[in-house]
């Protein structure tokens, strides 16, 4: 188990007694509190994996007026809490450690409006943000935010996890694109700032508090959320690649000649990508290349821009930067090719325990970290490579090995963060800090920084039951 990995001890919080079930019972109807241990399950155990708790408790709440409830009470009797959205999380917050009561978004699915003209739309946080994206095109808008998970993940944990993903490059972070938040703090206030405004400097900019924190501050249960207009015509180019330096070259070619219309610029090596096309059986379009480039356009005129991207193409194949490539148009074509990169995150799962890393570098110094963990593991890895949004300076590495095993770990940490550090990267890009990565927290934030999320923590939830064990060092 994971805490035995990590050595951590329970807390002191209250444990749950029959009294407390028949509370819960009383304000939930009895389907929406769960005790059995099989349906418990699922709950305790992550996406990779890589973390199990100890749950005994499930609840389900539809309304905000129910999560204040529960954390009123939860709080009164110091019950430890942790949310849960579409637990596809990376980094271990999304699942209990210990005996921490499961709170699930899952029934909190409705969408309450959708402007058209300014392109807000107000939902509940557990609303599945392909559910959510599909709803939009039908009138003309997508949202601003898409990843591999898109089909389980909630708009909430999107939220409480600043979640990234494919065209962060174009359409920017969820700081710019939520308007507002609904969440509630660990005592059971509500706390409103569900404005729809593009505009409102109207003292401290509050919602960022809940941006990103993992739901250690507050649960956000409802957001606004800016969806940008649906694009004419969408572009896809795939491309096999010499090696890491061509790939920036042709990262700035694109920036320059793609210009307005670049959505996405990702990159994979050849192990990525072969591991992937083995695993799950995919189809890759191209030849076997060192790495691949994956190019996406978003614009207003479908000849202008596939006009564009072919001459980009022909150009670069001249240069040698291109070794050969695909551009399509077709939603099937395109498709197949972003159902290939957006594999690469569970195509180790049946090969072993994955660790995985994502972290920011500074682009010239992207890729270096992959051959220097693949020396460093020599025969013990299954597999190592490097893939992500390269655009963004963010790569994902991950090592495959055939279990989990404890000298493999300290070889790899704290070794990798220290060389991030290094270079001022990011040891958490992503994905966040979960339970995976407090101890690490320091290498990529400053203890004057972490003394100040410490004395947030105390304001917000003073008796520390949201999310413990997550984000916050044990001492800053
Ligand atoms: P969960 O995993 O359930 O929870 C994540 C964290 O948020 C936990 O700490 C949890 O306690 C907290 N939380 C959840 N809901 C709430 C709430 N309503 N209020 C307060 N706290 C809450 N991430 C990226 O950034 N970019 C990617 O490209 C990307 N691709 C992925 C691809 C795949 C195939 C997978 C499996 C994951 C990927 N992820 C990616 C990671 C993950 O999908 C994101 O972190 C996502 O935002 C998590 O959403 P979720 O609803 O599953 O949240
Ligand atoms: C992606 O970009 C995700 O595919 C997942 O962020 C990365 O699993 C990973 O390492
Ligand atoms: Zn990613």
């Amino acid at each position: 188990f994971s805490w035995e990995k990590y050595n951590v001890k329970r807390k002191n919080f209250g444990t749950i007694q029959s009294s407390d079930i028949g509370f819960f019972k009383s304000i939930l109807d009895e389907k929406r509190v769960l005790t059995d241990e099989n349906d418990i399950l699922p709950y305790n155990i992550d996406w990779i994996k890589n973390c199990r708790g100890q749950s005994k408790l499930v609840l389900r709440p539809k309304t905000t007026e129910e999560v204040s409830k529960i954390l009123k009470y939860c709080n009164d009797r110091r019950l430890a809490v942790c949310p849960q959205g579409g637990n596809t999380g990376l980094v271990g917050g999304s699942v209990p450690v210990f005996d921490e009561i499961v709170l699930s978004f899952a029934l909190m699915n409705k969408i309450i409006s959708l402007d058209s003209v300014s392109g807000s739309m107000v939902c509940e946080a557990g609303c599945i943000l392909e559910n959510l994206d599909n709803y939009v095109r039908e009138r003309g808008l997508i949202m601003p935010l898409d990843l591999g998970a898109k089909g389980t993940c909630h708009i909430g944990g999107n939220v409480s996890t600043n979640a990234g993903g494919l065209r962060l490059l174009r359409y920017g972070n969820l700081h710019g694109s939520i308007l507002g938040i609904e969440a509630v703090k660990a005592d059971g206030t509500v706390i409103d700032c569900l404005k729809s405004l593009k505009k409102d400097n109207t003292g401290y900019h509050l919602k960022h508090l809940f941006i990103g924190s993992e739901g250690t501050l507050g649960l956000v249960t409802k957001v606004a959320i800016h969806c940008p207009v649906l694009p004419n015509a969408v572009n896809l180019g795939f491309f096999g690649v010499k090696n890491f330096d061509n790939i920036l070259k042709l990262y700035k070619s694109a920036k320059k000649n793609l210009g307005e219309i670049l959505s996405a610029f990702e990159m994979a090596d050849f192990d990525a990508i072969n591991t992937t096309v083995r695993n799950l059986k995919l189809p890759n379009p191209i030849a076997d290349y060192p790495f691949y480039v994956l190019v996406e356009t978003h614009g207003s005129n479908e000849a202008h821009d596939s006009e564009k991207l072919m001459s980009f193409l022909s150009k670069e194949m001249e240069t040698g930067l291109i070794l050969d490539g695909t551009v399509t148009s077709e939603p099937a074509k395109m498709q197949t090719i972003w159902n290939l990169r957006e594999s690469i995150a569970g195509a180790s799962l049946k090969s072993g325990y994955i660790f995985k890393y994502d972290v920011s570098i500074p682009q010239k110094h992207y890729y270096d970290l992959v051959p220097i963990l693949k020396k460093r593991m020599g025969g013990r890895a299954v597999s190592v490579y490097g893939y992500g949004h390269v655009g963004d300076g963010n790569i994902h590495i991950n090592v495959v090995v055939p279990e989990y095993n404890s000298e493999v770990a300290s070889l790899m940490e704290p070794y990798i963060f220290e060389e991030v550090s290094k270079v001022n990267g990011s040891i958490s890009a992503e994905h966040g800090i979960g339970f995976r990565k407090p101890k690490y927290i320091h290498y990529s934030k400053d203890q004057s920084a972490l003394h100040l999320m410490s004395d947030l923590k105390k304001l917000m939830d003073p008796n520390g039951i949201l999310n413990p064990y997550k984000v916050l060092p044990d001492e800053p």
